[in-house]
């Protein structure tokens, strides 16, 4: 298992990254890890996730959307260490900013609470944290990666806003509009993000990309929603992503324009995909203390 890179960009450097191991590596407690987790009625999808992410995790944030499920309970029946953020602006981006300054950690990773990214992975995004990079992205699109849960619709409106980004800020991003997205915590402030929904991770990437931040991207598997139906509205937030494209590229006046595209890398793996077991936990079971208690 090797990296390959290096970025499709002209003339870029290849990454001196070391081998990878078969499964995501262990990261020990140094840097600390952080997980932001947004939750808008995904009790019965949070089992399933809090039990997946890996032990060197040290913080797991749930920033709640006033859930009307038991979305909060289950938190913190499964995972009683849960930091519990109540989100006091609506949407995921606004959700994601509390999340992100709620969290302790040196890295920050981000991911949904539906069970459509698979805690495992964050092995992936904290090594390249910890070996260099400032913001790792996953990508359904690279070698290794894939999508159960995007629409044909879906798949070409992020295909059409990831080219529009990538000449925007003269990149070569794969995947856009995809959340699994994990960051050096010193480099937040660099961000300055103010996004309130789902255009939270293009406002992400393309800041980063302006910031000049050394950016890899990783292949992931988006797995099918566990229950429930998506909150993103494909045209009114698609329209929200285009809006956000606009806005900076329009202010975009950094003197390294166009002069930093060989700090994004691409990593590639070839895995066999993990087989998982996707039961539904029983909540009335999980909700229910011992007796005696
Ligand atoms: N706190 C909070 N979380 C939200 C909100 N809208 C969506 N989410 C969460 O954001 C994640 C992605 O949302 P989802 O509906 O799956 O959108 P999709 O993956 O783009 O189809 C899930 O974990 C949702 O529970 C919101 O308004 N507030
Ligand atoms: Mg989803």
């Amino acid at each position: 298992m090797t990296y390959s890179g290096p970025a499709e960009a002209g003339g870029a450097t290849t990454a001196h990254l070391p081998q990878r191991t078969p499964h995501p590596p262990v990261v020990h407690r140094n840097p600390t890890v952080s997980l932001v987790i947004p939750t808008l009625n995904e009790a019965r999808n949070l089992p399933w996730v809090l039990r997946r992410i890996p032990p060197f995790v040290d913080q797991v944030v749930i920033v709640d959307g006033r859930s009307v499920d038991d979305t909060v309970k289950v938190a913190k029946a499964v995972r009683p260490d849960v930091d519990i953020v109540l989100e006091s602006e609506k949407g995921k981006g606004a959700a994601i900013r509390a999340g992100f300054s709620a969290s302790t950690g040196d890295l920050i990773v981000m991911i949904d609470a539906d069970g459509s990214m698979d805690p495992a992975e964050i092995g992936w995004y904290t090594e390249l944290l910890s070996s260099g990079f400032d913001f790792v992205k996953g990508s359904r699109y690279l070698t290794g990666g894939a999508s159960d849960d995007l629409t044909w619709l879906r798949g070409q409106g992020n295909r059409a806003l990831t080219g529009l980004a990538n000449v925007a800020c003269h990149r070569h991003f794969s995947d856009l509009c995809y959340g699994y997205v994990g960051l050096r915590r010193q480099c937040l402030p660099l961000l300055e993000l103010a996004s309130n929904g789902f255009e939270i991770e293009t406002e992400l990437a393309i800041r980063a990309a302006l910031a000049g931040l050394r950016i890899a991207e990783v292949p992931t598997h988006e797995l099918n929603r566990l229950s429930g139906t998506s909150n993103l509205r494909t045209f009114k937030d698609g329209w929200r992503v285009l809006h956000t494209l606009v806005k900076e590229w329009s202010l975009w006046d950094s003197p390294t324009a166009g002069a930093m595209a060989e700090s994004m890398q691409r990593v590639h793996y070839h895995e066999p995909p993990v087989e998982v077991s996707r039961a539904p936990e029983d909540l009335a079971a999980l909700l229910t203390p011992p007796m005696g208690v």
